[in-house]
């Protein structure tokens, strides 16, 4: 057999063998062998380049880095769930649909607590990846769900097919990812779903890969044209063809069956391997949901049965005191870890002293804490009748728990501050804010490292950051610090002196301005020396500041103290100017486009920020306001549809032509 043949016998083995193994749960082979095979099959690819396939099960262990996620409006909008949360209000959602169908029958599923996720293929191969986004737009993560290998890269239907469902972290892997976070001093993800959200927007995907995503297919929103007549029979077809669907769906015609059933899952939740937070019920008869229709958000044919909040008794050990970089003081209680909705708590803000009060907790109390899904966990109250006399009320400290200075309390306020400056806490959470990955994304530079370097003296304001360098051999003296730490380190500050100018408006911490507040300020004043003399009725002046915000960022920059960490900063060579995103005036300017098919000479990466350099706004679907349609290889029923339209069609090569134009 020659060499190419074996490439696409091996691409085909190591795919079923993938199937049989990540999707059924039943592989033929060892591990040995498969590993054997893959290593045979990259040996292969390696030596013939020509026959690259960029969903050959080489390709799926990332390692490309992306520069970031383009948009993509969905064919058909992404609808949230209606949703209800009592049995009463179920039978009484039943009672409305059967009233309009008569007795019909449901398909009743796990509610998954992860990310919704739209998969299109085309001829048969996977090639795009977009989450939900605001339902009509969302992103494109292709690069990160390719690596989740329950996902088939090609199955065996040729037209064009877009199926949804919910990528989720699988809640072993959500531990072990959080195990390491902790041995890295990184901070944890509260629950399965935000490291599920955090993982696909990975721009390193070799981390997505690492981190062992999972998914479940429950929705074909073609199931009707494709010529399906129930959701079930569509969901056995795309199972067919390869995707991972619940087997713990379920049919049933009678609303008090379906509450039994929902009971019953209730009662095993936890033993599940993967994170749920309810259960969706779905009218199985496809016609009825054209029948029943929609309301302007939700589907009426389906529902979601929300499970209730979780409480749990547990022992409130002690009342810990942070300082904020403001200086703002807030209580924590410490609690003795309880399993609850899914993941373990230990500590709860108890928010301020009158907090404490109100709810009159006190050390050494038994505590309720709730928990609903992914919100943050609350301390209810005490449970007073476990009190044996030995809990006492708490009294609110007067001075700083870390640097003894006294604290104060604003009239109208409930939060105490630390009104030293100077206060080591204040110093090491403002540095660490500067370093953390949402402004300047200094790695290696978290807070623990910053306590440590503020205790040796080498940082005590921002501007020392730039300054570390010249410590050389004392950081290398210091446990842990190798070479290797130590340069990636540098390397790290040394790139963050490029970062986009909102990344540093949002690092230097300005009360009420947050990354978002930050962005609009980057690009409505272009420089920091512009924001820097901007005055109050300016800053009010921009519709999304409101006045407080104004007013904090003139103090802010009234204080001489800040002007001078900006002068430093600007003199270590921190960029002060916004990025200018050029755009050429083309044919393209101000148009939407559709891409289909293959494109020879670009990727659709490529050519979307082709597009959106030239202008143009890119869409996934033809419509009546599309103005071109670009096709390229084997493209199907969006340029059948722009024809239809009478709306302009565009091959690749025409497309190229233009675009030399435009750019010439
Ligand atoms: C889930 C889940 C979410 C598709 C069409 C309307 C509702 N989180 O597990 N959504 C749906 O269905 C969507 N089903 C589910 N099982």
């Amino acid at each position: 057999m020659d060499e190419l043949a074996r490439i696409h016998e091996l691409r085909k083995l190591l795919n079923q063998y993938g199937q049989e193994y990540y999707v059924k749960d039943s592989p033929t082979v060892s591990d040995e062998e498969y590993d054997h095979l893959m290593r045979e099959l990259i040996d292969l690819e390696a030596a013939h380049p020509e026959d690259h396939d960029p969903l050959s099960p080489t390709q799926r262990v990332g390692g490309t880095v992306l520069e970031g996620f383009t948009k993509v409006t969905h064919d058909k909008p992404m609808l949230s769930m209606g949703d209800v949360f009592s049995y009463d209000e179920l039978r009484a959602w039943c009672a409305g649909v059967e009233k309009e169908t008569g007795p019909t029958a449901y398909s009743v599923e796990h509610k998954i607590d992860g990310l919704a996720m739209s998969l299109m293929y085309h001829g048969g191969r996977f090639f795009q990846a977009v989450t939900r986004g605001d339902g009509v737009v969302g992103e494109d993560v292709t690069e990160n769900v390719k690596t989740i290998r329950s996902i088939p890269m090609e199955i065996d239907y040729d037209g064009d097919l877009e199926v949804r469902g919910e990528v989720y972290m699988p809640k072993a892997s959500f531990e072990k990812l959080n195990a390491k976070q902790e041995a890295e001093h990184k901070p944890l993800f509260a629950n399965p779903r935000n490291a599920a959200a955090g993982t696909i927007r990975q721009l390193d995907t070799k981390v997505a890969a690492e981190r062992s995503l999972n998914a479940i297919w429950y929705y074909v929103p073609d199931a009707a044209s494709i010529g399906f007549h129930t959701h079930t029979d569509s969901l056995d077809w795309i199972t067919k063809l390869g995707f991972r669907t619940n087997p713990a769906n379920q049919i049933f015609t009678d609303v008090e069956d379906i509450v039994k059933y929902v009971e019953h899952v209730t009662g095993e939740r936890e033993s599940l391997p993967f994170p749920i937070d309810g259960m969706v019920l779905k009218v199985n008869d496809l016609r009825l949901e054209e029948e029943l229709g929609y309301t302007i958000k939700t589907p009426k044919w389906e529902i979601a049965y929300k499970f209730p909040a979780e409480e749990a008794v547990t022992k409130l050990e002690d009342i810990i005191l942070t300082v904020g970089r403001t200086g703002k003081i807030t209580p924590n209680a410490k609690l003795a870890p309880v399993h609850l909705a899914g993941t373990t708590v230990s500590a709860a803000t108890l928010h301020n002293e009158d907090m404490i009060k109100e709810k009159d907790v006190r050390i050494g109390d038994d505590v309720i804490v709730h928990k609903a899904g992914d919100i943050i966990p609350e301390v209810i109250g005490p449970v007073k009748d476990h009190r044996d006399g030995s809990q006492i009320p708490y009294v609110f400290p007067s001075v700083c728990p870390v640097c003894g200075s006294p604290l104060h309390r604003f009239e109208d306020e409930a939060a105490h501050y630390c009104m030293n400056a100077d206060c080591p806490a204040r110093v090491v959470t403002s540095i660490a804010h500067f370093a953390s990955r949402d402004a300047m994304n200094i790695e290696g530079l978290g807070e623990k490292k910053v306590e440590s370097f503020h205790a040796q003296g080498w940082l005590n304001t921002v501007e020392d950051i730039y300054q570390l360098p010249s410590h050389r051999e004392e950081i290398m003296k210091l446990d842990k610090f190798g070479q290797k730490s130590y340069d990636n380190l540098v390397a790290s500050i040394e790139k963050s002196k490029v970062n986009s100018l909102d990344k540093l408006i949002y690092g230097l911490g300005i009360r009420q301005v947050g990354e978002k507040a930050a962005e609009v300020l980057a690009h409505h004043y272009e420089t920091m020396n512009n924001l820097l003399n901007a005055t109050y009725e300016d800053l009010c002046s921009i519709p999304d500041v409101g006045d407080i915000t104004a007013e904090a960022i003139v103090t802010f920059f009234h204080d001489e103290k800040n002007i001078q960490l900006i002068h430093a900063l600007e003199e270590d060579g921190v960029n002060m100017i916004a990025d200018k995103e050029e755009t050429t005036v083309s044919m393209f300017t101000g148009k939407t486009c559709v891409l289909t098919g293959t494109l020879q000479h670009y990727s659709r990466r490529d050519a979307e920020s082709l597009l959106a350099k030239l202008g143009a706004k890119v869409s996934g679907s033809v419509s009546k306001k599309t103005d071109f349609v670009i096709y390229g290889a084997e493209a199907g029923s969006k340029l059948e549809k722009a024809r239809d339209l009478g709306v302009n069609t565009m091959s690749e090569e025409e497309f190229e032509t233009a675009v030399k134009d435009a750019q010439s």
